[in-house]
């Protein structure tokens, strides 16, 4: 077989590329070794920057995300007993979008679906090789167990943080890393959501964060230790932390029957460059964030956005400028993402043995609540910055 883009993983970069550079009528082939099901399903991200919106509407994907996302002016910061509005509107004239990362998954599956594009779920042996030649070489077995091979002008690596190309290419590649002692446990719950905005709440046995995904449905997070396994918190004990961390006079945290529960390890890792060859890394593949920022799948769709670009430019009429530039371009905005991430991640997450760290803590959320500098800086950077490239089409 022979494709000009062979793209590794169906999450959001990969789902968004091929979409992208069909737009612009570059041939992809998208393989995935998880069932569309399971993609369609995984709980992830929740939280839209206004360029990823605007981005996902400027290619036809706007129908439900209208319908259904929820657009947010602003979030609650909770720390020593009182609760503070920060107003993004006001203060950085840009808001942010809540809707799943299951619903944009959902919308792009379909969109290629529905424009015949080849989109292999169930796959499995994926290998990436001669990425260093001109011809590189994307090989698996697709859902039937035949072996498969396509040759392809490029490769894009979009296979999330345990995928296969980036320890292709691991020994061309710096790899920068920071750990965290705290993991989330993470919660769907069938109960409207008791907050019209997200809260992000600081407090002495952990942070906790109300986040929102419909009418009848909350997503909440709590701070646990790195190390904790989910077999320790019963439905009771989840529910008795987010009481406790989220408590104040005259408002009311609302139950509900909780659907799915798990606990996701924290990290920071930016590998660089972004493009060794002719593979291409997006998304999780080429960096991870902590979702303290709520940047993760934005940096995604920001890295393919640029992707796109650089790909049109080669394949179309030969120009490999932004290809060259690709890695450098979306680097600039990975490091101001993985800053603002570590950032919101150390101010918000509490260890009750260190006094010290606890008071600088809350020292900085004053700043944050009661410097219109500070506060503009915090909501600039949870909005998001415009895209470095404009739509193709
Ligand atoms: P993904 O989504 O991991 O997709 C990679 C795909 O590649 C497939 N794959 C392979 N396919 C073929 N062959 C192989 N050998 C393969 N190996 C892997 C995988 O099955 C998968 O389908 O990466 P992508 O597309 O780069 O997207 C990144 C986002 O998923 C991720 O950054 C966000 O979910 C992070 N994140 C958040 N981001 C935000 O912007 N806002 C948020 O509010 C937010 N909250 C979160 C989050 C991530 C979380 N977890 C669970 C990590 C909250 C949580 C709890
Ligand atoms: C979510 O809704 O899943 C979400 C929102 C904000 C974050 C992280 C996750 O910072």
């Amino acid at each position: 077989m022979r494709t000009q883009v062979g793209i590794v993983g169906a999450g959001p970069a990969g789902l968004l590329l091929s979409h992208l550079l069909a737009a612009a009528g570059i041939e992809s082939v998208v393989v995935e070794n998880r069932s569309r099901s399971y993609v369609e399903a995984r709980q992830r991200a929740g939280l839209l920057e206004q360029s990823t919106v605007d981005l996902l509407r400027a290619y036809g994907l706007g129908d439900r995300l209208d319908r259904g996302g929820i657009e947010h002016g602003g979030v609650y910061l909770q720390f020593a007993g009182e609760r503070h509005h920060l107003d993004f509107r006001e203060l950085a004239g840009r808001t942010v979008t809540v809707y799943a990362q299951t619903e944009i998954v959902k919308d792009l599956v379909a969109a290629r679906l529905a424009a015949g594009q080849q989109l292999e779920f169930e796959v499995s042996q994926t290998t990436v090789d001669g990425w260093w030649t001109d011809r590189p070489v994307l090989r698996y077995r697709d859902a039937g167990g035949t072996a498969r091979e396509v040759v392809c002008d490029v490769i894009a690596g979009c296979d999330g943080f345990h995928g296969v190309c980036r320890p292709a290419v691991a020994d061309r590649l710096t790899v920068s890393e920071r750990g965290y002692p705290y993991a989330w446990l993470g919660i769907l719950a069938d109960v409207p959501p008791s907050t019209d905005e997200l809260i992000y709440a600081h407090h002495p046995e952990g942070f906790a964060l109300h986040s929102i995904r419909g009418p009848r449905v909350s997503r909440l997070y709590l701070q646990v230790a790195a190390d904790d396994d989910i077999a320790n918190w019963p439905d009771d004990r989840i529910w008795e932390q987010l009481q406790r961390r989220f408590a104040l006079p005259g408002w009311t945290l609302e139950q509900g029957p909780v659907r799915e529960k798990a606990i996701t390890p924290m990290r920071s890792f930016v590998a660089s460059p972004m493009r060794v060859g002719r593979l291409m890394l997006a998304g999780d593949a080429a960096h991870i964030v902590p979702p303290t920022g709520a940047k993760g799948l934005n940096l995604a769709v920001a890295d393919v956005a640029v992707l796109a670009h650089a790909l049109v430019a080669w394949l179309s009429t030969g120009d490999t400028g932004p290809a060259e530039a690709y890695s450098q371009t979306c680097l600039a905005r990975v490091w101001r993402c993985t800053w603002f991430s570590w950032w919101m991640t150390s101010m918000l997450h509490t260890n009750p043995a260190d006094e010290f760290g606890t008071q600088l803590q809350l020292a900085q959320l004053r700043q944050v609540v009661t410097s219109r500098a500070a506060s503009a800086a915090l909501a600039e950077n949870y909005t998001g910055a415009p895209l470095p490239v404009p739509p193709l089409v």
